[in-house]
């Protein structure tokens, strides 16, 4: 049997650690509550303004050390340190914002990147150019400014936005493989592709119905979108 010597030292290190890693979660955390915070205040801006909702729900999460952990193996970070993971990790702070229809996906995409706090690195639109096995979705990760004690500092965030069909058909699909551990049969590939096609159909009849019955009111309130950077 191994027998690990256990040091005053070891100890103080470990918690030193620890104390760091909860530091740097925080951060992430604090951009995260910025971005909801963003969020919710369109979100009210507009129920007040234009009587009219145009998010369904919003879901945070900052990603679990496990799951960090099981991205530095992925990318292949050697030696990571916590100055290697911010640079190279980007989507530990997580915003998930659902839409009703693809026309507010792009306008919350707009309204919110076009803040002056607002810094966008990336953009994968997933909608305009979906996965092969139907994914749809628009990615941004951008760097909000955080203002602690020490200074302001710019955390990124990764957000999601989509549309209640395409939030239905990721959640089914992220359970289906977890479930087959990632070896999901063929027929269920091919089953899993064909309900994507039929939530964008939905997405669009939806969508039509909306504008037959209450025109286009989203289209006059911002300006029109500059061109996106697409990188998918
Ligand atoms: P979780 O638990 O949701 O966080 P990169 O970060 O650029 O190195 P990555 O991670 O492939 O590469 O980035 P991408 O393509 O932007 O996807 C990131 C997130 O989008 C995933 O996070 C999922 O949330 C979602 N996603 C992407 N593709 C799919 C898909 O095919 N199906 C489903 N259901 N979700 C998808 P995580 O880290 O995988 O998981």
């Amino acid at each position: 049997m191994t027998t690990i010597e256990v040091t005053e030292e070891t100890i103080r290190q470990t918690r030193e650690l620890r104390d760091e890693f909860q530091k740097f979660l925080r951060e992430y955390e604090f951009g995260m509550r910025e971005v909801e915070t963003k969020i919710s205040i369109l979100r009210d801006e507009f129920t007040h303004d234009h009587e009219y909702n145009p998010i369904e729900h919003v879901k945070s999460r900052l990603k679990t050390p496990d799951s960090i952990v099981e991205k530095i193996a992925r990318k292949g970070i050697e030696e990571p340190d916590f100055d290697r993971i911010r640079e190279e990790i980007t989507d530990i702070a997580g915003v998930r914002v659902t839409c009703s229809f693809v026309a507010d996906v792009y306008r919350l995409f707009d309204l919110l990147t076009q803040q002056d706090d607002i810094t966008v690195r990336v953009v994968k639109d997933y909608i305009a150019s979906p996965k092969p096995n139907g994914y749809k979705s628009l990615h941004a990760i951008i760097d909000v400014p955080v203002f602690l004690s020490t200074g302001p500092l710019l955390v990124p965030v990764e957000v999601q936005f989509r549309t209640i069909a395409m939030d239905f058909w990721a959640s089914l699909e992220h359970k289906i493989y977890y479930k087959f551990a990632n070896q999901v049969p063929s027929h269920l590939v091919q089953s899993l592709s064909d309900a994507a096609d039929a939530a964008s159909e939905l997405d669009s009849r939806m969508e039509r119905l909306h504008r037959e019955a209450h025109g286009e009111p989203l289209r006059q309130l911002a300006p029109p979108p500059p061109p996106h950077v697409v990188e998918v």
